[in-house]
C-alpha cells in the first residue's frame, strides 16, 4: 500500500493539515469533475492510504462550480466497453466508495452545483453532506440510456427512500434547496459549504479516533446485518470502544464535574 506522500495524483489534490484534517479535492473542473477511470483509481489510492496516515477527518470538495457530473460520459462513449469491462469498472467504483464509507474516518462532503449521477453516488458514500445554495441533486442515468453502477441503488434509498430514487431516475427530477435537506440528501444547507464542512471535520476530529472508527464503519456494516446480528456486533464494538484508555480522561472529567454538559448553546 502506498503512503500518502507516494501517491501520484492527477485528477485529485490531497492535503493534510497539522491537525490531521485531510482535504481531498476533485480537480477536473474543466470536465465538471466527471469521474473517469483514472479518478476512480486515484480515489481508491487516497482513501486506502488516509486511514493509516494519521488523518483524523476528511473534507471532500471540488474545484470549479460543480461538485461532480458523474460518470465520464465522453470516456465511456469512446471506450466502447463490453458488459464485462463495464462491470469490472463498476467494481472499482464500489471499491472507491466503500473505502470512503467503511474505512473508519469521518468524510464530510462539501457540495455545490451539480451533484448528479455518479457524483451523487460519490457524495452519498460520505458520512456528512453539506450543500450550498447552488447545489442540486439528480440521477440523470435514465435520460442518458444508462443505469446507476456506483452504489446508488444501495446508498440513495438509504438516504431518501426507494420511491424518491425511482422518481428521480424515471422523470429526471432534481432536488435542491430546503427540499433536498428535508428528503435527506444533505444534512446541512449553508452559504459556504466548504467552511461548514471544515468546521464539522474539526468538530468530529475532537472525538477519539476509535469512536470515529466505529461510527464511520460499524454503523454501515450493521445496516447490512439482520437485527439480531447487528445487536451482537454492536455489543462487540461497544465492548472495545467503551473500554478504551483514550476515554478514561473524559470519563474522569465527567465524574469530577469538569466535563462540558450536553445541552444546546
Ligand atoms: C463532461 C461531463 C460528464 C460535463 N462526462 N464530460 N452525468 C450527466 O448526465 C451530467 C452531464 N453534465 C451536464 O449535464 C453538465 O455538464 C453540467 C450540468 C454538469 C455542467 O454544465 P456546464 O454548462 O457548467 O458545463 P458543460 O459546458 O456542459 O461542460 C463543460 C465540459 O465538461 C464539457 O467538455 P468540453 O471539452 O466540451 O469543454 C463537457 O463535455 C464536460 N463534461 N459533464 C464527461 N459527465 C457508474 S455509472 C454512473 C452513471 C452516471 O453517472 S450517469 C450521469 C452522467
Amino acid at each position: 500500500m502506498l503512503g500518502i506522500s507516494e501517491l501520484r495524483l492527477t485528477n485529485l489534490l490531497l492535503a493534510v493539515d497539522d491537525d490531521g484534517i485531510a482535504t481531498v479535492t476533485l480537480n477536473r473542473a474543466a470536465k465538471r469533475n466527471a469521474l473517469d477511470a483514472e479518478t476512480i483509481e486515484e480515489l481508491i489510492g487516497v482513501f486506502t492510504a488516509l486511514p493509516s496516515s494519521g488523518a483524523r477527518a476528511v473534507v471532500l470538495r471540488a474545484e470549479g462550480p460543480h461538485f461532480c457530473a458523474g460518470l465520464d460520459l465522453v470516456e465511456h462513449g469512446r471506450a466502447e466497453r463490453t458488459p464485462a469491462e463495464f462491470m469490472r469498472l463498476c467494481l472499482r467504483w464500489h471499491e472507491a466508495f466503500n473505502k470512503i464509507e467503511y474505512a473508519g474516518l469521518p468524510v464530510i462532503a462539501a457540495l455545490k452545483g451539480a451533484v448528479v449521477g455518479g457524483g451523487l453516488e460519490l457524495a452519498s458514500s460520505a458520512h456528512i453532506r453539506v450543500m450550498d445554495e447552488t447545489t442540486y441533486f439528480g440521477l440523470p442515468e435514465g435520460q442518458r440510456g444508462l443505469f446507476t453502477g456506483g452504489g446508488a441503488t444501495i446508498r440513495v434509498p438509504a438516504l431518501i427512500g426507494k420511491a424518491r430514487m425511482v422518481d428521480m431516475m424515471l422523470t429526471g427530477r432534481l432536488y435542491s434547496g430546503d427540499e433536498a435537506v428535508a428528503v435527506g440528501l444533505a444534512q446541512y444547507r449553508v452559504r459556504d459549504s466548504e467552511a461548514k464542512a471544515l468546521d464539522l471535520a474539526r468538530q468530529s476530529a475532537r472525538n477519539t479516533p476509535l469512536s470515529n472508527f466505529a461510527v464511520c464503519s460499524a454503523i454501515s456494516h450493521m445496516q447490512n446485518m439482520s437485527g439480531l446480528d447487528a445487536a451482537y456486533a454492536e455489543a462487540m464494538v461497544a465492548g472495545i470502544v467503551n473500554t478504551q484508555d483514550a476515554a478514561k480522561d473524559r470519563l474522569d472529567a465527567f465524574a469530577r464535574g469538569t466535563a462540558h454538559k450536553i445541552a444546546p448553546d
